[in-house]
């Protein structure tokens, strides 16, 4: 009976672990900072992660990374440097801000295939940093193939903000889009009281906009998820693709 009881425990971790079942896979974009003051370098983490858990998975190497400054986008994915976390692949870069302005830095994952949904999952994931407090560009597109744009401004949030935001698909407002929330539980003090506190969801308007009450401090991914209109082949299959646009804003 015991050992009925430890082999359940242990498949349910290891799908808890590999597939997420009611809990989800979020792209990650982290900086050191999203509020930089003076020039310098700021250290940026591009993950692939189950935030509230602090569950990690391993971010193959992107297909693309970089950031947007000013119009223009610079690729980083030379520079990106391995960091093994918990485990597991994540990637680091460390880019010198020279000039005030937002830059937005971004993430496109290589499609990763998900058995358990039997799908492939792309998360077009950003995160804002503002330099020097210029406040130019926070809701200018990337245009990635999915996308949020930020309609509250993403840097300099206090706890109980609403954060307000609109998902865009391939550069056209999405109505309906579901939009995942979680927060970055690193340290494991916020403690789900059930499996549906894991994951927050709110579904957007006809517009393609929803927001979201950050109730409290730290950072904070929204995650808009919808079916590619592209296939990918699996063991010569056409497979769906889970395309989702992914933001992360941090609340004081
Ligand atoms: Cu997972």
């Amino acid at each position: 009976m015991k050992k009925v009881v430890i082999a359940l425990a242990i498949s349910v971790a290891v799908m808890v672990a590999g597939t997420g079942g009611a809990l989800a896979h979020f792209g990650m974009v982290l900086p050191a900072k999203d509020i930089v003051s003076r020039p310098g370098n700021l250290t940026v983490n591009f993950l692939f992660w189950h935030p509230m858990e602090n569950h990690g998975m391993d971010l193959v190497k992107p297909a693309e990374a970089g950031v947007f400054f000013q119009g223009r986008k610079i690729s980083l994915l030379k520079d990106l440097k391995k960091v093994i976390k918990d485990g597991h692949t994540t990637w680091q870069v460390n880019y010198l801000i020279k000039k005030p302005g937002d830059y937005s830095f971004f993430l496109v994952p290589k499609p990763y295939w998900e058995p358990a949904e039997d799908c492939f999952i792309i998360h077009y994931t950003k995160v804002i940093v503002d330099a020097m407090a210029a406040e130019t560009d926070w809701d200018t597109p990337v245009g990635l193939k999915m996308e949020i744009i930020p309609r509250t401004r993403p840097f300099g949030l206090y706890a109980g903000n609403i954060f307000t935001g609109q998902v865009l698909y391939k550069g056209k407002p999405l109505p309906g889009a579901e939009v995942e929330v979680e927060f970055y539980n690193a340290d494991g003090s916020r403690k789900p009281p059930s499996p549906l506190h894991v994951t927050q969801v709110v579904k957007a308007d006809s517009r393609g906009v929803f927001s979201f009450t950050m109730p409290w401090a730290g950072w904070w991914g929204f995650a808009a998820l919808h079916t590619d209109d592209r296939k990918i082949k699996h063991n010569g299959q056409d497979k769906d693709v889970e395309v989702g646009a992914v933001i992360w804003v941090r609340a004081y």
